[in-house]
C-alpha cells in the first residue's frame, strides 16, 4: 500500500491529471471528485473532472459541478489518472481500456477493493473516500476554501447517511468539524441532497408504498413496482433511491425489501436489514454487499424472483 505522501508527490509532478469515479455517481463520488479537482487547479495542477454517467441533480448546485465531463473521456494525454471510491475496473468501465496504461492512483474506502491502480490507498476505516481526499489535501498543504469544504462535506455525510451508519467515527466529525469551519454550510446542503424530492420521486414512492407486505411474522417488509408503474410515474434510477428503506424502517421489521422490474425484464432487489446478513443472501443469489445493505437481479418473473428472494430471507431471519 502506498503512502499519501507518495500520492502527493505524484500529483505534483503530473503534468496532465484525469480524476475519475465510479459509474452511477453517488454524492461520495461526486463531491471526493470535485474537492480534490479544485484543490488540485488552486495549486496550478492542469486537472480533468471526468464521470462517465451525468452528475445526480442534488449535487448540481456544487460549486464546479458543470466543469465535470460526462459521457465520452476527452481524449488528452494523461500521464496520471486517479479514480476515488472505486473498488475495482468494472467501476470504471465505460473509459478501463482507455486509461489501464496510465498510471492509476486508485484512492478508495471499500474492504473490498482489489487495488487494480499501479499506487493503491485504500483505507477501510474511512468513513467515505471523501474522508481520505481531506487527508490528502491537508499533505498537499491545499487551502480549504467554502467550495472544497462544502464538496467534501457532501460525500461524507451522504456515505455516512447524515452520521447515522455504522462508519461514522470520531474522526469522521473531527473532519466535519474543520469542514464547517471552512465553509461548509449544511443548511444550505441538506435540504438540496436528502430534503428534495422531485414530484416523479413521490409519486412512485405511493406506488411503492401501496404494495407493501409483510412476511415472517412482521419481520420482512416488501414492495415491488413492475416495469409499467415506474414509466407510468416518469420515473429514473434516482427517483428509486432509498425507496427500500420505507420498508425496512417499519416497527418490528428486521428486513426491507424492494423489487423493481427492469426494461429487459430482470429484476432488480433491494435487500437491507437491522440484523440479518442480507449480504450472503444476495451472494447466494448472485449479487453482493455488505451485511446490513446488499442487492442482486434476477433474471425471472417478478413473482418468481419475490419467492426466491422471500425464502432466502425467510431462512436466514429464523435461523
Ligand atoms: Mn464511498
Amino acid at each position: 500500500m502506498s503512502s499519501l505522501q507518495e500520492i502527493a508527490a505524484r500529483l505534483k509532478s503530473a503534468n496532465n491529471i484525469l480524476l475519475t469515479t465510479h459509474i452511477q455517481p453517488d454524492g461520495d463520488a461526486i463531491g471526493s471528485l470535485l474537492g480534490l479537482g479544485y484543490a488540485l487547479r488552486q495549486l496550478g495542477r492542469n486537472v480533468t473532472l471526468f464521470s462517465a454517467d451525468p452528475v445526480p441533480k442534488r449535487f448540481c448546485f456544487l460549486t464546479g459541478a458543470e466543469l465535470i465531463v460526462s459521457g465520452e473521456l476527452p481524449g488528452a494525454d494523461f500521464d496520471c489518472v486517479v479514480t476515488l471510491d472505486c473498488s475495482d475496473q468494472d467501476r470504471v468501465a465505460p473509459v478501463w481500456e482507455q486509461i489501464k496504461e496510465r498510471i492509476i492512483i486508485n484512492i478508495d474506502h471499500h474492504p473490498t477493493n482489489n487495488l487494480f491502480g499501479r499506487i493503491n490507498y485504500v483505507d477501510e476505516k474511512a468513513s467515505a473516500t471523501g474522508e481520505i481526499v481531506y487527508e490528502l489535501l491537508s499533505v498537499l498543504e491545499a487551502p480549504l476554501d467554502p467550495a472544497v469544504a462544502a464538496a467534501l462535506y457532501v460525500a461524507i455525510s451522504t456515505d455516512t447517511g447524515s452520521f447515522k451508519y455504522e462508519n461514522t467515527t470520531a474522526r469522521t466529525h473531527r473532519v466535519i468539524a474543520h469542514l464547517l469551519e471552512a465553509g461548509a454550510s449544511p443548511r444550505e446542503i441538506t435540504p438540496r441532497v436528502f430534503d428534495l424530492r422531485s414530484r416523479t420521486a413521490v409519486c412512485v414512492l405511493r406506488e411503492a408504498l401501496n404494495s407493501l407486505e409483510f412476511n415472517a411474522d412482521g419481520k420482512v417488509a416488501w414492495m415491488a413496482l413492475t416495469e409499467k408503474e415506474i414509466k407510468l410515474c416518469g420515473a429514473g434510477d434516482e427517483d428509486l433511491d432509498g425507496i427500500v428503506n420505507y420498508a425496512k424502517n417499519i416497527q418490528g421489521v428486521d428486513v426491507g425489501l424492494f423489487f423493481r422490474e427492469k426494461a429487459d425484464k430482470t429484476v432488480k432487489v433491494g435487500l437491507r436489514s437491522h440484523n440479518a446478513d442480507v449480504g450472503k443472501v444476495a451472494q447466494a443469489l448472485g449479487g453482493g454487499g455488505h451485511a446490513r445493505a446488499a442487492g442482486c437481479s434476477l433474471d425471472m418473473k417478478l413473482a418468481d424472483a419475490r419467492k426466491t428472494v422471500l425464502a432466502a430471507v425467510e431462512q436466514e431471519v429464523y435461523q
